[in-house]
């Protein structure tokens, strides 16, 4: 069995490593209801080795219920699943095995039980040991550093060790799934074989391993930033290049902002800096979708484009993820501009944020996540300095109320339809609907001054309506919530 997974008659098998053996667990996946026979029931959600949400679905009586138990069989040894089960097996011979899952379920009307066996075979095609086994150490496409996601901090490896050359592994997938891989035999200072840092798998480390990076991203879990630091620690500081902005109600205003990440200082330098990976805090809500835009080629202390790679990626509701790294295996040392992040707030959005009393708000900048090392791989201190513009209501009198005030979206949160009405006298106009990430998920026209439009086909989250009329745009928050 050369590849990670294993789908056979509905009972999907899952080789991982957990605490240094190969464990395997077991489930069922909802796609194989002719597995299961019981009369009227239908799995709805996943039953596994470990079992938190055995739920099944009784599709005759129209209810979700829970297994009051599930045991599972391995080459016929029983073995009962408790509150946390798993099922190590070591040193496994070549062969074929059986698996069985047993059922006991309730009705919803309480008439007795559905119970029910599933058993499935797997062959191992090769011997199977936990000192000498391909599973310990499959290869996730863009987990370089081997702690199972793929993120901004697995960019920073590839720049450590650009150019270096090993075995390819056989076969081209970039799915999230442990690939067998060939070890190149030379370990990262961190104890990881190269082979992970070659996402791409092609036997070299290169530009490219990036790309399995984004497209498996996780949101991950961040390291702490510390808050104590040495004496002549130096800052990694977020700076804005305007103090404040005017927000003009009903204005329609779009306003580009640029904040600057910059590294140390004239009087406190920082020696030896080869990659930097960071994440940042901020309020999306204010953010025209897709207009954030990281430079970090523009005359930045980590080098010109040629000389580093870097990616950005927005992996929460309110984080933009930054790594930046040499390729050279030359570190830099000094002190300047690491990145700047420009964007365009949504002046209206930001206007009926600002409460009346106060007349301005303020829009801050957080490092969330913090990792920036040597060449080595050591990690270098930096202290961060958060950084805030200050978003400031004016009044005006020149503006297009009316094409603002006077349309109406609604209702909000919708729960899949929308009646957007239309001043009158306006012209017609033409409408998108953009994700958080952006991109724009559904477009049409507005054909009447009231006009309703499904938006069904969208899973639940937020989202932004963007109404284009001759010249003006008007963006407004929708939310979808069934
Ligand atoms: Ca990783
Ligand atoms: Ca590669």
């Amino acid at each position: 069995m050369n590849t990670f997974w294993s789908h056979i008659n509905g009972i999907k098998l899952t080789v991982a490593l957990v605490a240094g053996v190969c464990l395997f667990s077991f489930s069922i996946s909802a796609k194989h209801l002719d597995e299961f026979t019981c009369p009227n029931f239908e799995i709805v959600s996943n039953v596994s080795g470990n079992i938190a949400i055995n739920s099944i679905y009784n599709s005759g009586e129209g209810g979700v219920f829970v297994p009051t138990s599930v045991s599972w069989y391995f080459e016929g040894a029983a073995t009962i699943l408790g509150e946390a089960p798993t099922l190590v097996l070591e040193n496994l011979d070549k062969g074929t095995y059986q698996v069985c899952v047993d059922y006991d379920a309730p009705t919803i009307s309480g008439e007795g039980s559905c119970i029910e066996t599933i058993c499935s075979t797997f062959e191992i095609e090769q011997d199977f040991t936990s000192d000498d086994c391909d599973f310990l150490d499959c290869v996730f496409p863009g987990d370089t550093d081997n702690d199972f996601q793929a993120n901004v901090y697995d960019v920073l490896p590839i720049g450590r060790y650009f150019g270096e050359v090993g075995l390819p592994r056989t076969g081209e997938s970039y799915q999230w799934e442990g690939l067998d891989a060939p070890d190149w035999g030379i370990t990262t200072s961190e104890g990881v074989d190269l082979k992970h840092v070659d996402c791409n798998g092609d036997g070299i480390i290169g530009m490219e391993d990036i790309v399995p990076i984004m497209m498996n991203y996780h949101n991950k879990n961040n390291p702490p930033i510390a808050t104590e630091f040495p004496i002549n620690t130096p800052n990694i500081s977020i700076s804005f290049e305007m103090d404040s902005v005017n927000i003009i109600p009903d204005e329609n205003q779009y306003i580009p902002i640029r904040a600057n990440v910059y590294c140390a200082s004239h009087n406190l330098t920082l020696d030896d800096l080869y990659g930097i990976a960071f994440s940042l805090k901020m309020n999306f809500d204010f953010i025209l979708p897709g207009s954030v835009q990281v430079d970090n080629t523009r005359s930045s202390f980590l080098g010109d484009s040629d000389e580093i790679i870097a990616i950005s990626q927005r992996s929460n509701t309110d984080l933009l993820d930054v790594a930046i790294s040499r390729i050279n295996r030359t570190p830099v040392s000094g002190f300047g501009r690491v990145a700047s992040i420009d964007f365009t707030i949504i002046g209206d959005i930001v206007a009926r944020s600002i409460p009346p009393s106060e007349g301005h708000i303020y829009f801050p900048i957080e490092f969330d996540g913090l990792k920036a090392v040597n060449l080595s791989g050591q990690q270098l201190d930096l202290r961060p300095v958060n950084g805030s513009i200050k978003l400031v209501k004016k009044t005006s009198q020149v503006g297009n109320p009316k094409f603002k005030s006077e349309i109406d979206i609604f209702p909000n949160p919708s729960s899949g339809n929308l009646r957007i009405s239309l001043p009158d006298g306006m012209a017609l106009t033409s409408y998108s609907i953009i994700n958080f990430e952006g991109r724009p998920v559904q477009n049409g026209e507005l054909i009447s001054q009231h006009s309703d439009i499904s938006i069904d086909n969208l899973s639940n989250g937020v989202y932004f309506i963007r109404l284009t009329s001759n010249d003006n745009t008007y963006v407004e928050k929708i939310q979808l919530l069934r």
